[in-house]
């Protein structure tokens, strides 16, 4: 099945129709998807692609000496060269297949910090990051004694950049942050924090898993040094995610985990391992993932990462003025540029009561502290309900969100 799409006109309000999760009801209302940010639906162009994959193609990779595995292998392979392109890496050996962003992280803080970092070294992160961007960090600090220094954010969800540049000192290590924020929808000055960090030789890794879906991505117009990414947030399948490093850097770092494929000699007295992406992809990786993957890249492709962009900033254009308008509900984050995210808290309900309700008329968001436990305190809430867009949203949707809302509020009067 083809994607709803001409050359450069996307006929939006068709794409829907390419999921058929989102044919289904929910609670017995037209299902209303707006959580996107946790994890997007997938389209039939993925699921038949990784059906097909099994039916047609399947066999181990990197051991079989027959044609299938040969077939299978190339399409693997050939995967990571459309990763490469996707991002706009400058080599196919600087993509290693991980399990998931949240992976990618601690793949580079145990290969990376763990071995060469020492107690009373630092790393940058900021405020606004996600767990699975500070509690690899964490673990270095209990393992090793490293020093986390953090950005602060301002009120409307910025970085705070003045004190980002006096952030850092001779012991600093590395700068890990978010590309976007997962609850503010803040999209950050990457670029430019980058070359912050490379006047002082710092290396920077970029948490990615809220932007690669939503707009284009070149990892060597950001110069960062790491890129990370999950495929279950751009359409693709679950367990499969991607860790760009620059090639210096992964050909100089050691492995993360042991096993077959990752090896040129194994004896017990010593073992010797191959080569950057493959010695970072220990044991039978998830084949079929990547496959899912290189469909939803494909989709996302088809349809243009700019016209993406484009629909996802008309939706929360369409959405924010609306929402603000409503005097009970205090949005958390307002800086821009964003993504296609809207946190809002709505007076003294709380937000899994006002999840609730929307549920019950087929809406599907995310209520809780959204895996940002320190954000949640700089903004001195439990938690917010999240509404996130995806390529299927529409204008239609955000209107039965309002009306939902409002139902809510006359529910909590
Ligand atoms: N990281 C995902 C979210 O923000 C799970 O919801």
């Amino acid at each position: 099945m083809k994607a709803s799409v001409t050359k450069q006109v996307v006929d939006f309000g068709r794409l829907c129709r390419d999921f058929p999760i989102l044919q289904k009801t929910n609670r017995g209302k037209t299902m209303i998807y707006l959580d996107s940010a946790s994890s997007a639906q997938k389209p039939y162009q993925v699921i038949n692609a990784i059906a097909d994959f099994y039916m047609q193609d399947y066999a181990n990779i990197h051991r079989g000496i027959y044609e299938l595995s040969e077939r299978s292998t190339q399409l693997y392979e050939n995967t990571r060269e459309q990763v490469k392109n996707f991002i706009h890496a400058a080599h196919a050996d600087e993509i290693v297949f991980v399990r998931s962003t949240t992976e990618g992280i601690n793949l580079i803080a145990q290969s990376f910090g763990r071995p060469r970092w020492q107690a009373g070294d630092e790393v940058i992160l900021s405020t606004m990051e996600h767990h699975s961007n500070i509690v690899p960090w964490y673990m270095l600090k209990e393992q090793i004694g490293i020093v986390l220094k953090i950005i602060p954010i301002d009120d409307v969800g910025a970085m705070d950049i003045e004190t980002y540049k006096k952030l850092f000192s001779s012991r600093t290590k590395l700068v890990a942050i978010s590309h976007a924020s997962n609850v503010l929808g803040t999209i950050n000055p990457v670029k430019d924090m980058t070359a912050i960090a490379h006047a002082h030789h710092v290396p920077v890794l970029i948490d990615g898993a809220q932007a690669v879906s939503h707009m284009p991505v070149n990892v060597q117009d950001l110069d960062c040094d790491f890129y990370v990414f999950s495929a279950h947030k751009m359409y693709g399948p679950t367990g499969i995610g991607v860790l760009y490093g620059k090639k210096p850097w992964l050909d100089t770092l050691p492995p993360y985990q042991g096993g077959g494929g990752m090896i040129e000699t194994v004896a017990f007295e010593k073992v010797t391992y191959t080569k950057a992406p493959q010695k970072f992809e220990a044991g039978t990786p998830d084949i079929a993932g990547v496959i899912g993957l290189n469909a939803a890249i494909q989709y996302v492709q088809t349809i243009g990462m700019e016209n993406i962009f484009s629909h996802e900033q008309a939706l929360l254009n369409y959405a924010e003025p609306k929402l603000l308008a409503i005097p009970e509900l205090r949005m958390i984050g307002e800086a821009k540029p964003k993504v296609g995210v809207v946190s809002f808290v709505l007076n003294h309900i709380h937000p899994h009561d006002i999840g609730t309700v929307l549920d019950h008329e087929g809406i599907a968001v995310r209520a809780g502290h959204h895996c940002a436990m320190p954000l949640m305190e700089r903004f001195q809430v439990p938690a917010t309900v999240r509404v996130s867009f995806g390529v299927y949203n529409q204008e239609k949707d955000i209107d039965t969100l309002l009306s939902a809302i409002q139902l809510t509020k006359r529910l909590f009067a």
